[in-house]
């Protein structure tokens, strides 16, 4: 197989490399395996990429680490701002082509893929500014010693990213890690590899780009005793592997961004129209295949009756079909696998006595297409009340009160995210304040700035991405004392 394909998408025709990115050269990778992509509205078979093994991520490895030992010290702080600047640049030229080949690859709307690409232009551009003012301190230690810290870069850095938004995570990983001075082993998810490789005019070895599996090459890079650090983000059952890996290995530095199964609560006092919309984005957004998806829908018992039914209407609203159409919003489920894990769990929510107030069943006989899905009468201990579904599937439960609300809302293992929706200021701060989750959303929904912090509290992960709060991921503080006077001792 050649290094390269000619792809042609409804919007645009590119070529596309299909090797394994190391030290700037395309490569077939040590086994020369090679693994299929599927379009996921049509099931079939869009090209195949190379895979990576073991051997194949040592040989990125040793290139990061004699990237991060020799030239890439040499590059200014601003020089490296500068790079990731003219990545942004970049994807902003390429966003066509970008979001053809998520929408290709990953199923997404197309028009939601353009979102995701300005948003990953706008996060390098972000940390470019960031590369020349990362600072440490002076500490007054004593008069005869100069204390000072240095934010020095950890150093070779693994990455291994997710499908359901493929250039995003990308470019989440790759910003911090290029600001603070680090090289970086990404591995791209088995599902979507195909918009992850342009980095290329950065050093040879400073941004390695390898597709592959999991259990191969995702494991290589946790288990590896020469990488300082791993970023994650995917399920929390691999989040658990990956710390023990870590733990056995090298006890590389690790930040993990896992599951969530995020409340959504509505007070009587809401907005409703605006209520509606935001739970609609809230879950359907990505055909629910978000870390924070609003996946329970808590609803005040005083509007309950009268909410669910508009909420189903506007569900029934949104348009379910061929990402390449501009007025789609939902596309297929990224795989088969996925598609039978979200069926699972709507028979699951069926059997379990919720009722189906909407959908509840597969769309088309071509692609893994979902309908939209609505369970009402969903109590806080069943199933779909409390595992990640990541599917286009809400549950609906009842809250009497405040205290009722925070309760059902904290009463799972998972604490990544949560909206408020009130027109009453206190109510909306004393419940936020309440809320076990690492982001609030405060009569909105999904709502993700690159500049302010994300992730998790209780099973949800591990440290924050982005914002600055990225950067500490990324740096290690080094304390100097000079000492200025005579020997004390
Ligand atoms: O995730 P995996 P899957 C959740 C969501 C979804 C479930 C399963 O609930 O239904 O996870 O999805 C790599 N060592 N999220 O199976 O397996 C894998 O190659 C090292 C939430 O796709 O966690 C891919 O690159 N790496 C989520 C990445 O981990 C391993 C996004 C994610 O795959 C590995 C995706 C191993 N042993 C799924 N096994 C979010 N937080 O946004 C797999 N990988």
């Amino acid at each position: 197989m050649s290094l390269s394909t000619t792809i042609k998408t409804p919007n645009v025709t590119y070529e596309q490399p299909l090797g394994l990115f190391i030290n700037n050269e395309f490569v077939k990778g040590a086994e020369g395996k090679t693994f299929e992509t599927l379009n996921p509205s049509t099931e079939q078979v869009i090209t195949s990429v190379y895979e990576a093994s073991e051997k194949d991520v040592d040989t990125a490895v040793k290139a990061a680490r004699e990237a991060f030992e020799g030239s890439w010290k040499k590059v200014t702080p601003s020089e490296r701002g500068r790079m990731l600047t003219k990545l942004a640049d970049l994807f902003e030229r390429e966003i066509e082509t970008l979001a053809s080949i998520e929408a290709l690859d990953n199923g997404k709307a197309v028009t939601m893929a353009k979102v995701d690409i300005a948003n990953a232009a706008g996060c390098l551009r972000y940390y470019g500014g960031w590369a020349d003012k990362i600072t440490g301190q002076t500490i007054d230690t004593n008069s005869e010693t100069l204390s000072y810290t240095r934010h020095e870069p950890v150093g070779v850095c693994g990455q291994i990213i997710p499908w359901n938004f493929p250039i995003l995570m990308w470019a989440w990983k790759i910003g911090p890690a290029i600001a603070a001075g680090n090289t970086v082993i990404i591995k791209t998810a088995e599902q979507t590899p195909l918009s992850a490789y342009c980095g290329s005019w950065l050093p040879p070895g400073v941004i390695n780009v390898i597709s592959g599996f999991g259990r191969v090459a995702g494991a290589a890079i946790s288990s590896h005793m020469d990488i300082d650090k791993v970023a994650f983000t995917g399920s929390t059952l691999v989040g658990r592997m990956i710390l023990q890996a870590a733990a056995k290995s090298n006890l590389k530095k690790v930040t993990l961004e896992l599951g969530g199964k995020s409340p959504n609560i509505v007070f009587e006092d809401a907005d409703i129209d605006n209520a509606i919309s935001w739970a609609n984005f809230g879950i359907f957004f990505n055909h629910g295949q978000c870390c924070c998806a609003g996946s329970r829908l808590l609803v005040q018992e005083s509007i309950h009756d009268k909410f669910v039914a508009r909420f189903k209407e506007r569900a029934a609203q949104n348009k379910l079909g061929n990402p390449f159409e501009g007025d789609t919003f939902q596309g297929p489920q990224v795989s088969q696998l996925q598609f039978d894990r979200i069926m699972e769990y709507i028979n699951h929510g069926k059997n379990e006595g919720a009722t189906v107030a909407l959908g509840g069943e597969r769309h088309g006989t071509e692609g893994y297409f979902i309908q939209p899905t609505v369970f009402t009468d969903v109590t806080p201990d069943m199933k779909i009340a409390q595992e990640e579904i990541f599917g286009p599937v809400i549950a609906v439960t009842k809250f009497k009160d405040e205290a009722d609300a925070i309760r059902i809302a904290n009463g799972t293992n998972y604490g990544l995210a949560a909206a408020v929706h009130t027109k009453n200021v206190n109510t909306a701060i004393r419940v936020s304040n309440a809320l076990k989750a690492g982001t609030v959303w405060i009569n909105s929904y999904n709502m993700i700035s690159y500049q302010a912090p994300f992730g998790g509290f209780k099973e949800s992960g591990l440290g924050r991405e982005l914002g600055s709060y990225a950067l500490e991921n990324y740096t290690q503080v080094k304390t100097v004392h000079y000492h200025l006077g005579d020997a004390l001792f």
